[in-house]
């Protein structure tokens, strides 16, 4: 496979698919709803999702998908060795929705269970973070760096609330920003794992961690933010593994570590 060809093919359908959120973003929007009432989905989220889709099998038609919107649809997950796209065609559904410019398309290449290309692209502040495996990390053609930083004392971190509104997981939420309010700098929410992600590859964030996301909001901001010199692990402490609904990135392993000792645990249900 060329993947200098694949490159420059899924950068293009990307900027496209951008256009539309740029352009919609601020427009009416017809909502539905999935998991719940606050878990939000337009009509935007499923066009741009057919868009890449539809143009990536165009050039490789034996490609697989794990796309947001097609999962929610009822099509099965299944991460195997094959080339696999890991698609989210708006993480941030919520921010796109009130119209609060902090959202993106998240796309990520696996083959064999690795990922070689990752995109992420806010159109709408004009931030494209991109990476290749081995080749670094890069903001609009830039190289970025994570901040370095290993002590939590010293840290700004990002979490986030999510849409889930079951009681366990909400007094998780709550508990860990009571332990970690006083341990640290300060805490931030932004509503997107993806663009969060982004903001340690870019050091403007040292960590971020978050219990029940899915693997298109992540997928593709593991491999920017390791490009970038930073960390990904499961928030327990062990491997990151892209399929289980947890995720910490941070600047560094020290770092990671000391975070992945002091939060308390959850376990969401995998898809
Ligand atoms: C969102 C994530 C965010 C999380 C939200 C939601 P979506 O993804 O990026 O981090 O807190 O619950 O899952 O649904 O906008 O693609």
């Amino acid at each position: 496979m060329d993947f200098d060809k694949c490159y420059i093919e899924i950068l293009q359908l990307v900027k496209q698919a951008g256009s539309i959120i740029n352009e919609k973003i601020h427009q009416y929007k017809d909502i539905l709803t999935k998991s719940c009432d606050i878990d939000l989905v337009t009509e935007w989220d499923q066009k741009v999702e057919k868009l890449l889709i539809d143009g990536i099998l165009s050039k490789y038609p034996d490609h697989k998908f794990i796309g947001e919107e097609s999962i929610a649809a009822g099509e099965k997950i299944e991460l195997t060795n094959a080339p696999t796209w890991i698609i989210d065609p708006i993480d941030g559904t919520m921010n796109f929705v009130h119209g609060l410019p902090h959202t993106c398309i998240s796309v990520a290449l696996l083959i064999n269970k690795t990922t070689e290309i990752g995109i992420v692209y806010n159109p709408i502040l004009n931030q494209l973070f991109t990476a290749r495996k081995g080749q670094g990390a890069f903001l609009n053609g830039a190289p970025i760096h994570v901040s370095n930083r290993k002590e939590l004392n010293k840290s700004l971190l990002l979490v986030e609330i999510g849409t889930s509104r079951d009681p366990e997981k909400v007094e998780i939420i709550l508990q860990n920003v009571k332990i970690l309010i006083p341990r640290v700098h300060g805490l931030r929410s932004f509503g997107s794992a993806a663009l969060d992600i982004c903001m340690v590859a870019l050091g403007g964030a040292d960590a971020y961690f978050e219990f029940g996301i899915h693997a298109w909001d992540i997928a593709a901001g593991d491999l920017i933010v390791r490009e970038a010199g930073g960390v990904s692990i499961d928030p327990a402490g062990g491997p990151f593994d892209v399929m289980s609904r947890r995720i910490l990135c941070a600047s560094s392993t020290e770092l990671a570590q000391e975070l992945s000792k002091i939060i308390i645990q959850f376990y969401p249900e995998r898809d």
